[in-house]
């Protein structure tokens, strides 16, 4: 196990497309092991491989209370959206940032589980916001990005004073 860095805004990395996974093998077991590791010491709900520099199509989440059920997603598709719901959003690559986002209230998804078997589910409310936010991770889109450019470019100043004061 091991605790991985997460990639900050505006950092390009974060613009990457993620590849399809085309084996899930040990290497990918291990990957999704230190995501889940660096996932609850962060804290977060969720964790895309984009976010630590792997370009791999690799999300895992635990939306539970407790930390107690934790969901891994290999190659995530989501095959049917429904609904609006409108979600305030966070995310470990825009720390301090928290903005209201519209998205689908229930999804579809499919991918492969840590065996590479493929599974089918249905989710709704946050589980559902949190697919879709890692989905566009890996899709090379940040949450900000769906904000006006005036609240882009506040965000975009107010974390640059911050990591002058960091630095
Ligand atoms: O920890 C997280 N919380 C969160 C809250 C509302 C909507 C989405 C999220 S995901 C975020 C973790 C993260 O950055 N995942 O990419
Ligand atoms: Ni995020």
């Amino acid at each position: 196990m091991a605790l991985l860095p997460i990639l900050r805004y505006p950092d390009p990395r974060l613009h990457i497309r993620a590849t399809p996974v085309a084996a899930v093998d040990d290497r990918i077991r291990r990957l999704v092991s230190d995501m889940a590791e660096t996932m609850y010491e962060a804290p977060g709900i969720g964790l895309a491989a984009t976010q630590v520099d792997v370009h791999q199509r690799v999300v895992v989440i635990d939306v539970s209370e407790d930390k107690s059920a934790l969901q891994v997603f290999i190659n995530p598709e989501i095959i049917e959206r429904e609904g609006e719901q409108v979600c305030e959003e966070g995310c470990l690559s825009v720390p301090g940032i928290y903005e209201k986002v519209a998205r689908a209230e229930r999804v579809r998804v499919r991918a492969l589980d840590v065996e590479g078997k493929p599974f089918e589910l249905a989710a709704e409310g946050l589980l559902a916001v949190c697919i879709q936010h890692e989905i566009d991770h890996l899709d090379g889109k940040v949450f900000v990005e769906y904000l006006s450019n005036l609240k882009l470019n506040r965000i975009r100043t107010k974390l640059a004073k911050k990591a002058r004061i960091t630095a």
